[in-house]
């Protein structure tokens, strides 16, 4: 019983960031991305993308051990990487500072106009190639 209670706990925390939608297949990119998107001004900035994976992090760390196991990182995290490329240190776990890493890595990779700043076409755009992989 308490375990289901738990499981729906995760569910409902997931949902808000990154999860249940993206294992439907159907993961609202606008939507996350009116979301990171804290002032308003159409684009995302690093500190607004930095302020979104640590809230992604801490909603994918299930357990609350403040490090992300390879279940957790595969159900809480929208990355183009894969667990092994994000525990850098390969302890078997993504801690806080590694997984801002991968999202640093990953900032750089969608912007593609190198102007510092994510339009929401640089990450439609990156969704859909990772999607389409
Ligand atoms: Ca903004
Ligand atoms: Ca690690
Ligand atoms: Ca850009």
């Amino acid at each position: 019983m308490r375990s289901v209670l738990v499981l729906i706990a995760l569910a409902l925390l997931l949902a808000a960031p990154a999860g249940r939608a993206q294992e439907q297949g159907s993961y609202d990119v606008r939507k996350a991305f009116a979301e990171t998107d804290e002032n308003g001004d159409g684009v995302i900035d690093r500190a607004e993308f930095i302020d979104r994976t640590v809230e992604v992090f801490y909603a994918a760390d299930a357990n609350k051990d403040g490090y992300l196991s390879p279940e957790e990182f595969e159900h809480g995290v929208i990355v183009p990487k894969d667990f092994t490329h994000a525990d850098r240190n390969g302890d078997g776990r993504v801690s806080l500072s590694e997984f801002l890493w991968v999202r640093n890595a990953l900032f750089d990779e969608v912007d593609t106009n190198g102007d510092g700043v994510l339009s929401l076409d640089e990450v439609v755009s990156a969704y859909e190639k990772k999607a389409n992989k």
